[in-house]
């Protein structure tokens, strides 16, 4: 199959968002997405979206994608070959941050077109088939009642795991948010707690040693995301396994976390991690080191490629970009459903999106 990229539109989108996602690091009131059309010269259209986290640098990324949109113009719609392209293009400044960001969002864009141009979900042109996909709900309150709240309505949908913030405060108010869920969820519900690099390393032990007795199902990020070898240590004094892995730019800082022993699980961001390109290549490294995979957010490409990695563990069901999508995510029996329709189950509600334009809400 010979596509060639023709155009690529950019829009951005400060979605608010239902509930604000509280986490130890600060609180998003909104969603800051920058939604990625490639449209190849033989006129099939992929879409891909990404998030910046602040709205400080919605513009910034839309702008810098539609720049790299101009430069792939004309290139192969080849997604292993413009990630190259690409990744030596940004070689000087670096592929963290914004430009690992629109370097994932034309990735995404190529692998949904291509998907597309075949006819075929996504998942099927990657070798596999449409699956459920065991998922757990991330909570967006961290505040003991407040959480236990939410639990409730995401246990009476059908989920069987449940991930809550901590770290805001002391080890207390961990412990007073952990014991409210195990309350409403009772013990067949596996819980996860997430610090969002919180913590200093000592902290992290101290407090691990205590959550260690509520029979937790991972402890995620206790500490700054760049310390390799902080994690080491909390992950040799804990017993709970410690999850890592949602701000890796790319397999390259993948590969030195596992080198250095940081953690026991891995979480990729379909993003950061480099799009479906770079998944594939991370999930090769979580199999060879036998390390369980779950994803980060993205709820509908990670379906897709958790059904093809060796060694899927739990999608992330945080849904951002539901309201802009024809068909969101399904959730059943605490799984999300891979979508069968032809690409990565990215479709835009034209309608509502022109509705955000008409109030001038589409950058
Ligand atoms: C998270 C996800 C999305 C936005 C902020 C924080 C979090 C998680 O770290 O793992 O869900
Ligand atoms: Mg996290």
């Amino acid at each position: 199959m010979r596509l060639t990229i023709g155009s690529v539109a950019v829009r951005g989108v400060d979605l608010a968002l239902a509930r604000p996602v509280e986490t130890a690091s600060g609180v998003m009131t909104t969603a800051p997405l920058v939604l990625v059309d490639v449209r190849t010269a033989e006129g099939v259209v992929g879409r891909g979206y990404v998030r910046c986290y602040t709205p400080l640098a919605l513009d910034p990324l839309v702008r810098l994608l539609r720049n790299v949109g101009e430069l792939v113009a004309g290139w192969p719609a080849a997604p292993a070959e413009v990630a190259d392209r690409l990744q030596r293009q940004f070689r000087l400044v670096g592929p963290q941050g914004l430009t690992g960001m629109a370097m994932a969002g034309i990735d995404l864009a190529l692998w949904d077109a291509r998907a597309r141009a075949a006819g075929v979900p996504l998942v099927t042109l990657l070798g596999g088939q449409p699956r459920p996909i065991p998922a757990y709900a991330s909570l967006r309150s961290m505040a003991a009642p407040a959480a236990a709240a939410e639990a409730e309505e995401l246990l009476g949908r059908g989920f069987t795991a449940l991930k809550v913030k901590v770290g805001g405060r002391d080890l207390a108010a961990d412990l007073a948010v952990v014991d409210a869920l195990r309350a409403v969820a009772g013990d067949g519900v596996r819980l996860m707690v997430d610090y969002n690099q919180s913590l200093s390393v000592e902290e992290a032990i101290e407090r691990a040693r205590v959550l260690d007795g509520r029979g937790l199902h991972w402890i995620e990020e206790p500490t700054r995301a760049d310390d390799d070898a902080g994690h080491a240590r909390i992950a040799a004094a804990a017993e709970t396994p410690i999850q890592l892995g949602e701000n890796w730019w790319g397999p390259h800082d993948m590969a030195r976390s596992i080198a250095a022993g940081a953690s026991d699980h891995v979480m990729l961001d379909a993003v950061k991690i480099g799009g479906v390109t770079g998944w594939l290549q991370a999930a090769a490294l979580a199999r060879a080191a036998g390390l369980p995979a779950s994803s980060h957010t993205f709820p509908e490409v990670s379906a897709h490629l958790l059904a093809v990695t060796p060694t899927a563990h739990y999608l992330e069901y945080l849904d951002h970009a539901g309201p802009l999508l024809t068909e969101p995510v399904r959730v059943r029996d605490g799984h999300v459903l891979v979508s069968d329709r032809p690409g990565s189950g990215v479709e835009w509600d034209e309608g509502v999106l022109g509705r955000l334009a008409d109030r001038g809400e589409l950058r």
